[in-house]
């Protein structure tokens, strides 16, 4: 499609109803200016990959006097005939500036979404836009927008429905993916002439949401075949001060898990395009240190009671049960995980026991030369279901995060828990399905079988779950 063929939709409305969070939302650009304040003063252009081109526009600023000098257009062969007379007459004129330049995409030809706030009260001149737009004659639908309490809701789409043949609810700040597309399903039903393009927009767009979705998968499954065989090893510097060279290896394999863990959860980030989304920044110094090790992960994701899943497949067992007995009142943090026992051996005790940091040394020398202290791989049971959790939430927290929003998110354990028990009413049977299958993979990963084609399993297994959650 080149670029002249793209369908272009403006968004128009008042100063301040919300055009350009629309915009933001439905082009998933949180670059988009949004201000409390008059904030949009020039058309300005945002091309949703070569599939279609939104322009958002300043606000009406007087419409009732515009109104008056594009009446004739009701009558008139070529109404936009009418409105390009007027651009010309007005083009040095203060008084109608924003309506000059709202009218540019209007007089290209572009397919319009008018936009209101349904929380402020429709006055005149907002009677006086909805005629100005009709008279274009351009194929167009209204948005029914929110900045606080619907109180007008009714008698603002009363006033719509005379007037627009499709009149939608769009929350700017909650519209996710399905209303997205309900709203361009809704605009390749007006638009006669960018149909088709319209249409073939919508599918590139479900591709690529689904793309996004595997790539989340693989980031997922990827962060997990890490962590589950991350170790740290080092050379034993002096016997007499095991002790201490123990704490700081603990410290690093803490680091290492930690970072690779951060890594992963940015990356979803990214691929969701969220700036505002910050995860392991100075302001969150608990999550990017500590995140997998602090009480507070544990408690939420662990032992809040949602998660007591069927997840070994060969037993059955029960995992949020099993954190219950190992850490119930004991203490927290990387101590329990990461066991402070130093002896020979080397062979992580199973699930039930905390792993152990070992140190192995060579028979052939009395003086330890040679010997190694090795921290990880953690062994316990819960460990992948607590790093999948910590994971699915930032996933939930990104996906269904409208790009209009202003606010910053850090996402810290317990935004993590609450988005993740949201998602969860009525699809246990379902999540009980992935987490046997998962904890195949866990198994596989664990015991360095998880080649290529296990990979893509478990990638397939948990994509789909993610297109569960993420609506
Ligand atoms: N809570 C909430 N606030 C919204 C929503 N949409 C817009 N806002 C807020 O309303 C204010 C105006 O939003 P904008 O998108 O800049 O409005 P606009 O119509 O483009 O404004 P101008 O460019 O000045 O004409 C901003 O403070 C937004 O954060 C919404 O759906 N929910
Ligand atoms: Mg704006």
């Amino acid at each position: 499609m080149s670029a002249a063929d793209l369908p272009v939709i403006a968004i128009l409305g008042d100063v301040n109803h919300g055009k350009s969070s629309v915009v933001a939302t439905l082009a998933e650009d949180d670059s988009v200016g949004i201000g409390a304040f008059p904030t949009t003063t020039c058309c300005q252009r945002f091309r949703v990959r070569d599939l279609f081109e939104f322009v958002d526009t300043p606000g009406f600023q007087n419409a009732r006097e515009a109104l008056r000098e594009l009446e004739e257009a009701d009558t008139h062969r070529e109404p936009l005939a009418v409105f390009r007379k007027f651009v010309e007459r007005h083009r040095d004129d203060r008084f109608f500036v924003n309506e000059c330049r709202l009218l540019e995409p209007v007089l290209a030809g572009s397919a319009l979404l008018y936009v209101v706030d349904v929380s402020q009260p429709l006055e005149p001149r907002h009677e006086a836009e909805v005629k100005i737009l009709r008279l274009t004659g351009s194929p167009r639908i209204a948005l029914l927008n929110q900045t606080g309490e619907p109180r007008h809701r009714g008698v603002w789409e009363a006033r719509l429905r005379q007037n627009f043949s499709t009149v939608i609810d769009f929350d700017a700040h909650r519209a996710d993916f399905t209303n997205r597309l309900a709203l361009l399903e809704a605009l390749a039903t007006v638009d006669l002439a960018g149909k088709a393009r319209l249409r073939t927009a919508i599918a590139v767009l479900q591709r690529d949401r689904d793309e996004k979705l595997d790539t989340t998968a693989r980031v997922m499954i990827d962060a997990l075949a890490d962590v589950l065989t991350l170790k740290q090893t080092e050379a034993l510097r002096d016997p007499l001060r095991v002790a201490t060279q123990r704490r700081e290896i603990e410290e690093r394999f803490r680091e290492k898990l930690s970072g690779r863990e951060t890594a992963a959860h940015r990356e979803i980030v990214r691929t969701f395009a969220h700036r505002r989304v910050v995860v392991g920044d100075s302001a969150t110094p608990d999550f990017l240190r500590d995140g997998l090790f602090v009480e507070k992960t544990w408690s939420v994701l662990g032992l809040s009671g949602w998660r007591l899943v069927a997840a070994g497949a060969g037993g059955g067992a029960l995992v949020g049960a099993k954190i219950d007995l190992l850490f119930g009142g004991a203490t927290w943090g990387l101590g329990a995980l990461v066991g402070g026992t130093v002896g020979g051996g080397g062979a992580l005790a199973g699930s039930h026991s905390p792993p152990k940091l070992t140190v192995r040394v060579p028979l052939f020398s009395r003086a330890l030369v040679g010997a190694e202290l090795t921290a990880g791989p953690v062994a316990h049971d819960n460990f992948p279901w607590i790093v999948l959790d910590r994971a699915l939430g930032v996933f939930v927290s990104v996906s269904r995060r409208a790009h209009a929003r202003q606010d910053e998110e850090t996402l810290d354990a317990t935004a993590l828990a609450a988005r993740l028990q949201a998602t969860r009413a009525d699809k246990d049977q379902a999540w009980e399905a992935v987490c046997k299958a998962l904890a195949k993979t866990f198994r596989e990963m664990r015991k360095g079988r998880f080649d290529d084609e296990r990979r893509e399993t478990a990638v397939r297994v948990l994509r789909d779950w993610l297109r569960v959650i993420s609506v």
